[in-house]
Protein backbone atom coordinates (compact mmCIF):
# COMPACT_ATOMS: atom_id res chain seq x y z
CA UNK A 1 0.00 0.00 0.00
CA UNK A 2 1.25 3.50 -1.01
CA UNK A 3 1.40 5.99 1.60
CA UNK A 4 1.12 9.42 0.30
CA UNK A 5 2.06 12.82 1.97
CA UNK A 6 -0.43 14.85 0.93
CA UNK A 7 -1.44 17.82 3.26
CA UNK A 8 -4.86 17.20 3.03
CA UNK A 9 -6.23 20.60 3.77
CA UNK A 10 -10.46 20.17 3.80
CA UNK A 11 -11.48 23.45 1.04
CA UNK A 12 -14.18 25.27 2.63
CA UNK A 13 -15.57 29.07 1.77
CA UNK A 14 -12.37 31.09 3.01
CA UNK A 15 -14.00 34.34 5.15
CA UNK A 16 -10.31 35.66 6.33
CA UNK A 17 -8.10 36.33 4.52
CA UNK A 18 -4.04 36.06 5.30
CA UNK A 19 -4.25 40.23 5.91
CA UNK A 20 -7.00 40.08 8.21
CA UNK A 21 -4.70 38.09 10.75
CA UNK A 22 -2.02 40.81 10.46
CA UNK A 23 -1.77 43.13 13.52
CA UNK A 24 -1.05 47.13 13.52
CA UNK A 25 2.54 46.17 14.52
CA UNK A 26 5.05 46.01 12.12
CA UNK A 27 7.35 43.06 12.42
CA UNK A 28 10.80 44.50 13.38
CA UNK A 29 13.10 41.75 12.87
CA UNK A 30 16.77 42.18 10.42
CA UNK A 31 15.40 42.70 6.73
CA UNK A 32 15.68 38.88 5.45
CA UNK A 33 15.36 37.17 8.70
CA UNK A 34 13.79 33.68 8.18
CA UNK A 35 10.79 34.41 10.52
CA UNK A 36 9.32 36.98 8.30
CA UNK A 37 8.18 33.52 6.16
CA UNK A 38 7.12 31.99 9.27
CA UNK A 39 4.99 34.39 10.30
CA UNK A 40 3.47 34.99 6.52
CA UNK A 41 3.45 31.09 6.25
CA UNK A 42 1.46 31.23 9.99
CA UNK A 43 -1.25 33.64 8.31
CA UNK A 44 -2.00 31.88 5.35
CA UNK A 45 -2.60 28.78 7.66
CA UNK A 46 -5.06 30.60 9.62
CA UNK A 47 -6.42 31.74 6.50
CA UNK A 48 -6.94 28.37 5.29
CA UNK A 49 -8.34 26.90 8.84
CA UNK A 50 -10.69 29.91 8.73
CA UNK A 51 -9.73 29.96 12.32
CA UNK A 52 -11.80 32.42 14.52
CA UNK A 53 -8.89 34.95 16.05
CA UNK A 54 -11.49 35.85 19.29
CA UNK A 55 -11.06 31.79 19.98
CA UNK A 56 -7.25 31.53 19.42
CA UNK A 57 -3.94 31.93 21.33
CA UNK A 58 -0.63 32.39 20.75
CA UNK A 59 1.87 31.79 23.72
CA UNK A 60 5.44 33.04 22.97
CA UNK A 61 8.86 32.91 25.35
CA UNK A 62 11.92 35.29 24.93
CA UNK A 63 13.84 35.54 21.70
CA UNK A 64 13.62 37.41 18.30
CA UNK A 65 10.54 34.51 17.44
CA UNK A 66 9.30 34.95 20.44
CA UNK A 67 8.03 38.19 19.41
CA UNK A 68 5.74 36.94 16.76
CA UNK A 69 2.20 37.36 18.68
CA UNK A 70 2.72 40.76 18.56
CA UNK A 71 2.21 40.51 15.14
CA UNK A 72 -0.89 38.95 14.85
CA UNK A 73 -4.16 39.65 16.11
CA UNK A 74 -5.54 36.85 17.88
CA UNK A 75 -4.89 36.57 21.63
CA UNK A 76 -1.29 36.98 22.81
CA UNK A 77 0.91 36.04 25.69
CA UNK A 78 4.58 36.98 25.61
CA UNK A 79 6.39 35.37 28.54
CA UNK A 80 9.32 34.57 30.37
CA UNK A 81 12.31 32.49 28.41
CA UNK A 82 11.70 29.01 28.31
CA UNK A 83 8.27 28.58 29.32
CA UNK A 84 5.93 28.59 26.31
CA UNK A 85 4.64 25.10 26.81
CA UNK A 86 3.31 25.12 30.72
CA UNK A 87 1.59 28.03 30.07
CA UNK A 88 0.17 26.57 26.47
CA UNK A 89 -0.96 23.98 28.77
CA UNK A 90 -2.79 25.69 31.08
CA UNK A 91 -4.61 27.76 28.68
CA UNK A 92 -5.49 24.67 26.69
CA UNK A 93 -6.70 22.76 30.41
CA UNK A 94 -8.54 25.78 31.11
CA UNK A 95 -10.78 26.15 28.41
CA UNK A 96 -10.21 22.72 25.64
CA UNK A 97 -12.36 25.25 22.94
CA UNK A 98 -9.51 27.02 22.43
CA UNK A 99 -6.84 26.92 19.36
CA UNK A 100 -3.39 27.27 21.39
CA UNK A 101 0.02 27.39 19.57
CA UNK A 102 3.04 28.03 20.97
CA UNK A 103 5.79 29.95 18.75
CA UNK A 104 9.21 30.60 19.96
CA UNK A 105 13.28 30.32 19.26
CA UNK A 106 15.34 26.83 19.67
CA UNK A 107 17.01 28.70 22.41
CA UNK A 108 13.60 29.10 24.34
CA UNK A 109 12.61 25.54 23.77
CA UNK A 110 15.07 23.13 23.74
CA UNK A 111 17.69 25.09 26.27
CA UNK A 112 16.26 26.58 28.75
CA UNK A 113 12.64 25.13 28.25
CA UNK A 114 13.73 22.06 27.31
CA UNK A 115 12.53 20.31 30.79
CA UNK A 116 8.89 20.79 29.43
CA UNK A 117 9.19 19.81 25.64
CA UNK A 118 9.06 15.57 26.16
CA UNK A 119 6.93 16.11 28.81
CA UNK A 120 4.48 17.97 26.73
CA UNK A 121 5.29 15.47 24.12
CA UNK A 122 4.05 12.59 26.45
CA UNK A 123 0.64 14.44 27.47
CA UNK A 124 0.11 15.00 23.94
CA UNK A 125 -1.91 18.17 24.95
CA UNK A 126 -3.55 19.50 22.10
CA UNK A 127 -1.50 22.70 20.81
CA UNK A 128 0.66 23.70 17.96
CA UNK A 129 4.36 23.84 18.36
CA UNK A 130 6.02 25.98 15.91
CA UNK A 131 9.75 26.43 16.46
CA UNK A 132 11.89 28.81 14.82
CA UNK A 133 15.49 27.16 14.26
CA UNK A 134 17.87 29.51 13.42
CA UNK A 135 20.28 27.44 15.21
CA UNK A 136 21.79 30.22 17.59
CA UNK A 137 20.87 32.86 20.26
CA UNK A 138 19.45 35.53 17.81
CA UNK A 139 18.31 38.05 20.62
CA UNK A 140 21.33 38.02 22.83
CA UNK A 141 23.54 38.52 19.52
CA UNK A 142 24.94 35.55 18.35
CA UNK A 143 25.49 31.93 20.95
CA UNK A 144 25.33 28.66 20.22
CA UNK A 145 22.44 26.72 21.24
CA UNK A 146 21.38 23.37 21.47
CA UNK A 147 20.79 22.78 17.83
CA UNK A 148 24.19 24.42 16.79
CA UNK A 149 26.28 22.29 14.35
CA UNK A 150 29.54 21.04 16.08
CA UNK A 151 32.67 23.26 15.54
CA UNK A 152 30.41 26.35 15.27
CA UNK A 153 32.05 30.00 16.14
CA UNK A 154 30.21 32.15 18.36
CA UNK A 155 31.39 34.86 21.03
CA UNK A 156 31.02 31.78 23.14
CA UNK A 157 32.60 29.68 21.26
CA UNK A 158 35.65 31.09 19.91
CA UNK A 159 37.35 28.18 19.10
CA UNK A 160 34.67 26.72 17.90
CA UNK A 161 31.27 24.65 19.51
CA UNK A 162 32.70 21.28 21.43
CA UNK A 163 29.40 20.04 21.76
CA UNK A 164 26.94 17.54 19.61
CA UNK A 165 23.63 18.85 18.28
CA UNK A 166 20.45 18.06 19.74
CA UNK A 167 17.81 16.51 17.30
CA UNK A 168 14.40 18.08 18.65
CA UNK A 169 12.52 16.04 16.17
CA UNK A 170 13.82 12.55 16.99
CA UNK A 171 12.97 13.92 20.85
CA UNK A 172 9.42 14.34 20.13
CA UNK A 173 8.84 10.98 18.24
CA UNK A 174 10.67 8.96 21.08
CA UNK A 175 8.77 11.19 23.96
CA UNK A 176 5.11 10.88 22.63
CA UNK A 177 4.25 13.60 20.37
CA UNK A 178 1.46 12.24 17.74
CA UNK A 179 2.30 14.72 14.94
CA UNK A 180 6.08 15.91 14.01
CA UNK A 181 7.10 17.68 11.25
CA UNK A 182 9.97 20.00 10.13
CA UNK A 183 9.52 22.89 7.86
CA UNK A 184 11.63 25.72 5.99
CA UNK A 185 10.81 29.47 5.82
CA UNK A 186 11.64 29.45 2.59
CA UNK A 187 9.07 27.50 1.45
CA UNK A 188 5.88 29.71 2.47
CA UNK A 189 2.95 27.44 0.76
CA UNK A 190 4.82 23.72 2.10
CA UNK A 191 4.56 25.97 5.14
CA UNK A 192 1.47 27.06 5.48
CA UNK A 193 0.14 23.82 5.06
CA UNK A 194 2.31 22.01 7.16
CA UNK A 195 1.06 24.31 10.03
CA UNK A 196 -2.35 24.03 9.22
CA UNK A 197 -2.21 20.11 9.65
CA UNK A 198 -0.49 20.49 12.66
CA UNK A 199 -3.40 23.04 14.07
CA UNK A 200 -5.95 20.83 13.01
CA UNK A 201 -4.11 17.94 14.58
CA UNK A 202 -5.87 16.25 17.81
CA UNK A 203 -2.88 16.11 19.86
CA UNK A 204 0.83 17.86 20.29
CA UNK A 205 2.02 18.77 17.21
CA UNK A 206 5.61 19.99 16.80
CA UNK A 207 6.12 22.08 13.60
CA UNK A 208 10.36 22.84 13.81
CA UNK A 209 11.15 25.64 11.46
CA UNK A 210 14.14 26.30 9.40
CA UNK A 211 14.70 30.33 9.71
CA UNK A 212 17.90 31.37 9.40
CA UNK A 213 18.85 34.03 11.10
CA UNK A 214 20.77 36.61 8.66
CA UNK A 215 23.06 38.38 11.03
CA UNK A 216 24.29 36.40 13.33
CA UNK A 217 24.86 33.00 11.71
CA UNK A 218 26.95 32.59 8.84
CA UNK A 219 26.59 29.09 8.24
CA UNK A 220 23.37 27.62 8.57
CA UNK A 221 22.21 30.60 5.43
CA UNK A 222 19.12 30.27 3.12
CA UNK A 223 22.72 29.49 0.41
CA UNK A 224 23.08 26.63 2.59
CA UNK A 225 19.47 25.28 2.75
CA UNK A 226 19.39 25.37 -0.95
CA UNK A 227 20.01 22.10 -2.42
CA UNK A 228 20.08 20.25 1.34
CA UNK A 229 16.36 20.53 1.70
CA UNK A 230 13.59 17.79 -0.06
CA UNK A 231 10.22 16.82 0.49
CA UNK A 232 9.22 14.23 2.48
CA UNK A 233 8.63 11.14 -0.46
CA UNK A 234 5.68 10.19 -0.80
CA UNK A 235 6.21 6.85 -0.21
CA UNK A 236 7.05 7.62 3.86
CA UNK A 237 4.76 6.21 5.97
CA UNK A 238 3.78 8.84 8.61
CA UNK A 239 2.78 6.39 10.88
CA UNK A 240 5.91 3.84 10.66
CA UNK A 241 8.20 5.29 13.66
CA UNK A 242 11.12 3.25 12.94
CA UNK A 243 10.81 5.47 9.16
CA UNK A 244 10.09 8.50 11.06
CA UNK A 245 13.20 8.63 12.94
CA UNK A 246 14.92 7.95 9.92
CA UNK A 247 14.37 10.81 8.40
CA UNK A 248 14.92 12.94 11.12
CA UNK A 249 18.43 11.16 11.95
CA UNK A 250 19.58 12.67 8.23
CA UNK A 251 22.57 15.35 8.54
CA UNK A 252 23.32 16.14 5.65
CA UNK A 253 20.22 16.55 3.13
CA UNK A 254 16.99 17.79 5.54
CA UNK A 255 13.24 16.19 4.57
CA UNK A 256 10.69 18.49 4.53
CA UNK A 257 6.77 17.76 5.44
CA UNK A 258 5.17 15.75 7.97
CA UNK A 259 7.47 12.53 9.07
CA UNK A 260 5.40 11.24 11.55
CA UNK A 261 1.55 11.86 12.64
CA UNK A 262 -0.68 8.83 14.66
CA UNK A 263 -3.61 9.25 16.89
CA UNK A 264 -4.18 8.85 20.17
CA UNK A 265 -6.31 10.38 23.08
CA UNK A 266 -5.26 14.03 23.99
CA UNK A 267 -4.72 14.94 27.71
CA UNK A 268 -7.99 16.85 27.83
CA UNK A 269 -9.49 13.77 26.57
CA UNK A 270 -7.65 11.91 29.30
CA UNK A 271 -8.94 14.15 31.97
CA UNK A 272 -12.39 14.08 30.80
CA UNK A 273 -12.20 10.06 30.40
CA UNK A 274 -11.07 10.06 34.20
CA UNK A 275 -13.49 12.17 35.93
CA UNK A 276 -16.27 10.52 34.07
CA UNK A 277 -14.91 6.87 35.55
CA UNK A 278 -14.27 8.75 38.85
CA UNK A 279 -17.80 9.99 38.74
CA UNK A 280 -19.51 6.36 37.95
CA UNK A 281 -17.20 4.33 40.47
CA UNK A 282 -17.58 7.49 43.49
CA UNK A 283 -19.38 10.50 43.01
CA UNK A 284 -17.86 11.79 46.22
CA UNK A 285 -14.23 12.67 44.35
CA UNK A 286 -15.88 14.63 41.66
CA UNK A 287 -15.10 17.96 43.44
CA UNK A 288 -10.99 16.86 43.26
CA UNK A 289 -11.77 17.43 39.12
CA UNK A 290 -13.91 20.45 39.55
CA UNK A 291 -10.72 23.17 38.23
CA UNK A 292 -10.97 21.11 34.91
CA UNK A 293 -14.57 21.94 34.41
C1 LIG B 1 15.85 33.49 32.39
C2 LIG B 1 16.49 34.13 31.21
N1 LIG B 1 17.72 33.71 30.84
C3 LIG B 1 18.34 34.26 29.77
C4 LIG B 1 17.72 35.27 29.07
C5 LIG B 1 18.45 35.91 27.92
N2 LIG B 1 17.92 35.48 26.62
C6 LIG B 1 16.95 36.17 26.01
S1 LIG B 1 16.53 35.51 24.53
C7 LIG B 1 17.68 34.28 24.71
C8 LIG B 1 17.89 33.22 23.66
C9 LIG B 1 16.96 33.33 22.52
O1 LIG B 1 17.28 32.36 21.56
P1 LIG B 1 16.13 31.66 20.75
O2 LIG B 1 15.09 31.13 21.64
O3 LIG B 1 16.79 30.68 19.85
O4 LIG B 1 15.44 32.86 19.95
P2 LIG B 1 15.95 33.68 18.69
O5 LIG B 1 16.31 35.02 19.23
O6 LIG B 1 17.10 32.98 18.07
O7 LIG B 1 14.75 33.72 17.80
C10 LIG B 1 18.36 34.38 25.92
C11 LIG B 1 19.43 33.47 26.36
C12 LIG B 1 16.44 35.66 29.48
N3 LIG B 1 15.76 36.61 28.83
N4 LIG B 1 15.85 35.09 30.54
S1 LIG C 1 19.10 38.74 14.99
FE1 LIG C 1 18.72 37.00 13.63
S2 LIG C 1 16.87 36.00 14.44
FE2 LIG C 1 16.97 38.08 15.29
S3 LIG C 1 15.75 39.35 13.90
FE3 LIG C 1 17.89 39.48 13.25
S4 LIG C 1 18.10 37.89 11.69
FE4 LIG C 1 16.22 37.43 12.84
MG1 LIG D 1 17.32 30.82 17.89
Amino acid sequence: MEHTQTLSVETQPIARQPKDYKSDLEPIWCPGCGDYGVLNALFKALSQLNIDPDRTVLVSGIGCSSRLPGFVVTYGFHGVHGRILPVATGIKLANPELTVIGVGGDGDGYSIGMEHFPHACRRNIDITYLVMNNQIYGLTKGQTSPTSSPMFVTKTTPFGNVEGTLNPLQIAIVSGATFVARGYSSMPNQLARIIAEAIRHPGFALVDVFSPCVTFNKVQTFDYYKGRVYEVPETHDPTDKFAALKLAEEEERFPIGILYRVERPTLDEQVAMIKQRAHTDNPSVEHLFRRFQ
